[in-house]
């Protein structure tokens, strides 16, 4: 099963044992403690120590230090921000943000610090939610010490597309530190879309943390569910141009080591977009269950009834399911490099 591990963290033996992760013995795809069970999770040290040779991995229930973060992948999941919002003259609804980019180192498996780039502290960047035919402003404000933008998907005017060479003349295209500039379009069309920054080199500057969800509803709607986001990534922490952490929202292991908690027979709906860099290749698997598969988000009705799909970068998909029996169910890529190295979760669902 990890026969093809090996060339792949290409940087040696060095490099390797830097980077807590689960070792053949440690049967990275195995449940984590279950709390019924007086395992749990929580505070460094707690819990199991790794049973291999190498004494360091997930399965020992170590955790990041959240705090120090600025976020937590758990609240990041369904954290959807509808901005300030007002009411326009005519009627339309405004939604407003501010970003502000900022330099922050942040922990990505536990013990594996990596220098970010973020949109206001986090990574990935807040999840913009508005309805179709809404105006949108974003004020961004770069304090960093790189020149950023925000290039948004969707449909909109060029000076808005937030690319180097383009609306300069308003004051757009590159902001430099220190700078500002204010992105105003409208949220066209509905669908799951991102955002991410478009500055030469690209792969730096989106693999560095400068992404983020963009939910668009449609006018009337999508029926009532628990939602959630996953921005699926990664982070290169030796500069090898080839990701050594791989992740849904961030932290590597995060829902192994805190499962996701739905109801039984609800809807669960999850806005899955994958911004993985280096790799062409991402995919999601849910265990034991099926979903409705609706590419981008941007039709109602769902084209496939599937348990597994995969994504190149910048793809993003809304999956629909229900879970009919409480229980402890994975879902990971379906690459088993990628869920070795972190892209590996549990939902908890309870009755
Ligand atoms: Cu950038």
């Amino acid at each position: 099963m990890l026969a093809g591990l090996a060339p792949v963290i290409g940087a040696g033996a060095a490099a390797h044992s830097l980077i807590p992760h689960p070792h053949p013995g440690q049967t990275a795809l195995a449940a984590p403690p279950d709390p019924r069970h007086g395992g749990g999770h929580g505070s460094p040290g707690q819990g199991r120590v790794g049973t291999s040779e190498h004494g360091h991995g997930f399965q020992s229930g170590r955790s990041v230090d959240h705090v120090a973060n600025g976020f937590n992948p758990t609240d990041i999941l369904r954290d959807f921000d509808y901005g300030k919002t007002s009411r326009l003259p005519n009627g339309r609804t405004l939604r407003e943000w501010e970003f502000v980019a900022e330099d922050k180192e942040i922990e990505v498996a536990p013990g594996v610090k990596f220098a970010a780039w973020t949109y206001n502290g986090r990574v990935p960047g807040p999840t913009l939610r508005c309805t179709e035919g809404d105006l949108l402003r974003v004020k961004f404000v770069n304090g960093s010490s790189h020149a950023h933008t925000i290039h948004f998907h969707g449909i909109h005017r060029d000076v808005m597309d937030g690319v180097p060479g383009v609306g300069e003349e308003i004051g757009g295209g590159l902001i430099e530190p220190g700078k500002s500039f204010t992105y105003e379009f409208g949220a066209d069309p509905f669908g799951l879309h991102l955002y991410h920054c478009h500055t030469p080199p690209l792969a730096d500057h989106i693999h560095k943390g400068l992404y983020g969800g963009f939910i668009v509803d449609p006018k009337d709607g999508r029926p009532e569910a628990d939602e959630m986001i996953m921005v699926l990534n990664g982070f290169d922490t030796n500069f090898d141009a080839s990701n050594e952490v791989y992740a849904a929202n961030t932290v590597g292991f995060h829902y192994q080591n805190e499962p996701i908690k739905v109801k039984r027979d609800r809807l669960v709906r999850i806005y899955l977009v994958n911004v993985l860099e280096f790799d062409q290749i991402n995919s999601f698997h849910v265990h034991a269950n099926f979903f409705q598969y609706y590419p981008t988000g941007t039709s109602l009705e769902p084209v496939e009834f599937t348990d597994t799909i995969i994504q190149g970068q910048g793809q993003r998909a809304v999956l629909e399911l229900r879970f009919p029996f409480a229980g402890r169910y994975m879902f990971h890529a379906h690459k088993t490099e990628f869920a070795e190295l972190g892209w590996l979760g549990f939902f908890d669902v309870e009755d």
